[in-house]
């Protein structure tokens, strides 16, 4: 055993992570707890390259938006807006199938669609949605609504949840991404975002979801109010319900960014907190094949660092993200292109392997993929 990890606390946790074994509770809150990160980082380099050697992922993709008007009134929330609103908008079909024109000349693997929770959209509009994107890049995994937005599309639909899920499949819906999970602790839930579905709701949507079939991802919004034994918890509870159904692919931490929020007062993560949440991921979910690092919220050179750190993916070039802006910008528009994902994961040391959604390995890629 490396000197470094005997000189920790975790020695014992060595012993169990090498063996395969889940990690419990209390080890989960000594992981946020130990002061050494290169420790813990140790620890799911380890776990990481075992399942995946050298190897980290990217995939092209497409962020798209169809509305930001909520109800949910999250005070996490830059993004949402109300009806009357100058900047409130909800794109019709037409416009989304423009969206998904504008960028037909990028080779794009997968499109991921989320919006506010408008209660005035018609049940007909998700499905128009999805087959119109469908209809217009057949070849492209759609990932769109999170858990929170499929509860309300089952409501609005007035059918029963695996119906409506098994209705959005055939149109064309392919998974499901890991957003609204926020931290499954009643506490944050109460303050911070009341009015939607909590931890039970998320995870009996994920559940619903898995048993027809459709993956998803899972995430957790962290760096506000939440404290590390919440995060444990969240952590747990993932691993059991994926114990159950294997449906999830991969995990994504989320760092809270207050700009614009309610929550402005409270300073942004830095390295240290984005690190060690990769790392105490990879070890707490190994059952999860793949912990991603989101370039967008933690930076590319942060996303670099976690290839060592735990995470095998670091999402993708992404085109325009709305929900927040990359730190120290005010753009939508935050794209890298293939060619720096490239560059990124070749720097970090590690192996790029490009992948389509369901994480199959992308050995030709397309004509004119040359730069983009
Ligand atoms: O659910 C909202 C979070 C999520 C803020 O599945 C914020 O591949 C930080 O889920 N600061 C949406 N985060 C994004 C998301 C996601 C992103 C990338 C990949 C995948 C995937 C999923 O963003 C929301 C919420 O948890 N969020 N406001 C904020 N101020």
């Amino acid at each position: 055993m490396e000197r470094l990890i005997r000189r920790s606390s975790l020695a014992d946790l060595y012993e169990k992570v090498s063996a395969g074994e889940h990690l419990s509770f209390e080890e989960g809150v000594r992981l946020y707890q130990e002061p050494n990160l290169t420790a813990v980082g140790y620890l799911a380099n380890l776990l990481r390259e075992r399942k995946h050697g050298n190897v980290a992922y990217y995939v092209r993709n497409q962020h798209l938006n169809y509305t930001n008007i909520c109800n949910k009134f999250c005070r996490f929330c830059s993004f949402y807006a109300l009806p009357g609103d100058p900047r409130a908008y909800t794109l019709s079909p037409e416009e989304v199938r423009k969206k998904v024109l504008d960028y037909l000349d990028i080779p794009i693997w997968e499109i991921h669609m989320v919006g506010g929770v408008n209660p005035k959209l018609p049940y007909n509009y998700y499905l128009d949605l999805v087959r119109i994107i469908k209809e217009v890049r057949p070849s492209a995994h759609l990932k769109a609504f999170t858990m929170v937005e499929l509860y309300q599309i089952a409501k609005v639909a007035k059918r029963p949840l695996p119906e409506v899920l098994l209705e959005l499949k055939a149109a064309g819906l392919d998974s499901i991404p890991g957003g609204g999970a926020e931290v499954f602790s009643e506490r944050v839930h109460q303050e911070l975002f009341p009015l939607k579905i909590g931890a039970d709701g998320w995870l009996q949507m994920a559940k619903a979801a898995h048993q027809v079939g459709l993956h998803s991802n899972a995430t957790m919004l962290y760096g506000h109010i939440e404290a590390p034994f919440e995060k444990v918890e969240h952590l747990i509870r993932l691993r059991e319900l994926q114990d159950e159904t294997k449906g999830f692919l991969a995990y994504i931490p989320l760092a809270f960014d207050p700009q614009n929020t309610e929550l402005d007062h409270l300073p942004p993560t830095a390295g240290e907190a984005d690190l060690r949440e990769i790392a105490v991921a990879r070890l707490m979910l190994d059952n999860f094949d793949h912990i991603k690092a989101f370039w967008i919220m933690i930076t590319p050179s942060v996303a670099q660092l976690s290839l060592w750190y735990g995470a095998n993916d670091i999402d993708g070039t992404v085109v325009e993200y709305e929900i927040t802006h990359a730190l120290g910008t005010s753009s939508n528009k935050q794209a890298l292109t293939r060619q720096q994902l490239l560059e990124m994961i070749t720097e970090a040391g590690r192996e790029p392997v490009e992948r389509d959604a369901l994480y199959h390995h992308i050995s030709d890629p397309t004509p004119n993929s040359h730069q983009r």
